[in-house]
């Protein structure tokens, strides 16, 4: 039977937290085997909002050193920096021609930031959900996995491709979104009921996957945790212990009732400490193996490029069939 095909990305928007390691990285390297796998970095996605050039850059070449270091295999899973693929935003421009306003202008996640920053909000966020719906369509995606806040885009990407087939041929695979049920949601350390974000200003409230082993246990030092000591899930009345036991969780491959029972009668100091010891034994391959890439960026960079090249023909076609049909070109 034909796997699957999946199209996964992550935006260089800042520094790659363990949150994105553990909610997304650490799945996909798993489903490897199972599935055909796409593997974007979506910077295009993340000029949505203000960023220094520089870093963007530094950051696509670091996302796939990441992603390298990680397990990702190149020889069984592409990936490739999306602006290298110009389909992606000219399938984007098309598809912007078959969005209506009034449901682009549903889309929650865009009205939240509207509401949160009000001031110079680009265009391109508010057409971030028809770029994602490119990235999708233009590989026959069959799966999405996405957390639940990005459901409603999936939704989108899907009444845009059956209004194109029901308009022309049938030109797009209409994708499924893959709730993701099991994987970790994790909370920003000072602020725990708050998703960790890679764009937060504050430092502290995220790991990253290049810390030392100093500087990630004086963040868990400094965790955001509550008054009553004791070791226990209850994401609502306690989010801060909840979440350093989900991190530890996730770190150690272990369910969190077995940790909940070995930390019964330790306090906090020295439950932020092994699960501070947790993390850095989780990070000390990556690391190690990042250091080896750092040696020989030239190889990241072919990965990169070869990664382009494989899915090529795929976008190539899908662009085609939809130019063919609006009648655009010669
Ligand atoms: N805190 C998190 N816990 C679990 N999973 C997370 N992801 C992100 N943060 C956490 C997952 O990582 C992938 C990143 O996708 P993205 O870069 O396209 O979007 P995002 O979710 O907006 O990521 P960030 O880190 O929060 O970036 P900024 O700050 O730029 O918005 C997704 O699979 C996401 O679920």
């Amino acid at each position: 039977m034909d796997k699957k095909r999946v199209f996964s990305g992550i935006k260089p928007s800042g520094d790659f937290t363990i949150g994105n390691y553990m909610g997304a990285l650490v799945n996909w390297v798993a489903s490897q085997d199972e599935k055909e796998n796409i593997f974007c970095i979506v910077d295009l996605h993340s000029i949505t909002v203000p960023q220094d050039p520089k870093e963007v850059k530094r950051r696509n070449l670091e996302f796939a050193k990441i992603y390298l270091a990680a397990g990702l295999d190149p020889k069984k899973s592409a990936f490739f920096i999306q602006s290298d693929r110009p389909e992606h935003s000219e399938l984007t421009w098309i598809l912007n021609c078959f969005t209506y306003f009034g449901e682009a202008s549903r889309m929650t996640q865009f009205k939240d930031q509207y509401r949160e920053k009000k001031k110079n909000v680009t265009v391109g966020l508010f057409d971030y959900p028809v770029l994602m719906a490119a990235d999708i369509l233009l590989y026959d995606t069959d799966e999405v996995p996405v957390g639940e806040d990005q459901k409603q885009h999936v939704e989108l990407t899907r009444d845009i491709a059956e209004r194109m087939n029901k308009k022309f041929d049938k030109l797009f695979t209409i994708p499924e979104p893959i709730i993701k049920k099991t994987g970790a949601k994790i909370m920003k350390l000072g602020e725990p009921t708050k998703k960790m974000a890679k764009s937060d200003v504050n430092p502290n409230n995220s790991i990253y996957l290049r810390d030392n082993a100093e500087t990630i246990r004086k963040k868990f030092s400094r965790a955001v945790t509550d008054s009553d000591n004791k070791i226990k899930f209850d994401k609502a009345k306690k989010p801060g212990i909840s979440n350093l036991l989900n991190i530890m969780s996730v770190a150690t491959d272990t369910p969190i009732p077995q940790l909940e029972k070995k930390y019964a009668s330790s306090n906090y100091g020295q439950f932020k400490s092994d699960v501070a010891d947790s993390v850095i034994e989780m990070l000390a391959p990556i690391q190690a193996k990042l250091a080896e890439y750092d040696k020989n960026e030239d190889y990241v960079l072919k990965v990169l490029r070869d990664g382009a090249e494989t899915v090529a023909p795929r976008a190539q076609a899908a662009l085609k069939r939809v130019k063919k049909a609006v009648g655009l070109g010669i």
